[in-house]
């Protein structure tokens, strides 16, 4: 399978995120994507580099205002202290409920609270440069659907399924999935649809398609109620106007043995075939395995394989997109197994 790799996606480089009140170093590091492509090219598969520019694209997924705040976010921080070099930004207030959040502040760190969910998405030097060469990455593996490849890996970080059209989140800031879906859209695929299999409920991808029937959207994740993102991923979440009918959460409690995860993976399956996609989108979060330092599912490395077996008998174009995995060593394994998987059929 081609993987679509940028080494720009090493750039986002934080040092620190809060947990449980104390700064620890960050779980989402450049030595994840390092481990994903020494494990996919070990196993034989082709790195290609990202030709195409997801600029214009952006915008029909992200708000201008936001993707300005992002792009020149640490300039601006910069701009206040030569010092803050050394420095992380973190939000501290938000426009929750009646507060306004449509007058942008002119303080830097009002306008991190009015553009972000969370203090949990440490921003650094590289944080744009790498996001955006994951969107970029998107938009190429769009296209090599369109010209016919089966499926294609999009080996990104950040992951992206947090992050909505204007807010950042649960180390998100461009979701790459979604900027795939609308390339997808834009390619001359009628109905797209997205699988999300990250741990975490993917509140970004389903809040930007929410209102759309032309893209289905499919999540598996920890139970909202004990798990991040907290405030959405719940089964009553439908889709609204135009696009009820086409959200499906499939909420899970935290521990959730691993037949039972596959099990909901069936029912993902059976609603993603009666919408009959031209195309599929995998959010391919990999932090549901059994070792992962931050989450709670039981998968093995081996069912990562079945994973990719059970999404290739879908028969559907596929683009994977990397999105959460913690337990960095075992990562590349994880991936490679979803991806051989899917090839092996
Ligand atoms: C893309 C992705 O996977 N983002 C995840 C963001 C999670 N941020 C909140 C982390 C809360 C960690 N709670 C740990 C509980 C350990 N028992
Ligand atoms: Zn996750």
């Amino acid at each position: 399978m081609q993987v679509l790799y940028s080494a720009s996606q090493q750039a986002h480089a934080p040092a620190f995120e809060f947990f449980r009140g104390e700064r620890v170093p960050c779980f989402e590091t450049p030595a994840r994507a390092e481990f994903v492509r020494q494990a996919l090219q070990a196993r034989g598969h082709e790195l290609v580099a990202p030709q195409d520019d997801s600029s214009a694209l952006l915008l029909r997924v992200h708000h201008p205002g936001y993707l300005a705040f992002l792009q020149s976010a640490w300039k601006q921080w910069l701009a206040l202290d030569p010092a803050n070099a050394e420095r992380q930004p973190f939000p501290s207030v938000w426009p929750v409920r009646n507060l306004r959040s449509d007058v942008e502040p002119d303080n830097f760190i009002a306008r991190l609270g009015l553009y972000s969910m969370d203090n949990g998405s440490p921003l650094s030097a590289g944080t744009w440069v790498a996001a955006k060469a994951g969107a970029d990455a998107a938009v190429s593996a769009a296209r090599l659907l369109a010209q016919g490849a089966r499926g294609v890996f999009c080996l990104t970080r950040p992951p992206g399924h947090h992050a909505g059209a204007d807010v950042m989140g649960g180390y998100c800031f461009i979701n790459h999935a979604a900027v795939a879906a609308t390339a997808l859209r834009e390619c001359g695929c009628q109905r797209v649809a997205v699988l999300d299999v990250d741990y975490h409920h993917g509140n970004g991808t389903q809040s930007i398609f929410y209102e759309r029937a032309d893209v289905l959207v499919v999540s598996l994740h920890g139970d909202p109620r004990t798990e991040y993102p907290f405030y959405l991923g719940h089964a009553d979440e439908c889709g609204a106007g135009a696009g009820l009918g086409f959200n499906l959460n499939l909420p899970l409690p935290a521990g959730t043995p691993v037949a039972a995860w596959f099990d909901a993976l069936e029912t993902a399956c059976a609603r993603l075939q009666r919408f009959s996609p031209e195309a599929l989108v995998v959010s391919l979060g990999l932090d549901t395995f059994a070792g992962d330092p931050i989450c709670s599912f039981k998968l093995q490395s081996s069912d990562f394989v079945r994973l990719g077996v059970r999404l290739r008998r879908l028969q559907r174009p596929t683009v994977f997109v990397l999105e959460g995995g913690y337990a960095a060593s075992e990562l590349g394994t994880n991936a490679a197994n979803v991806v051989d998987g899917f090839e092996q059929v």
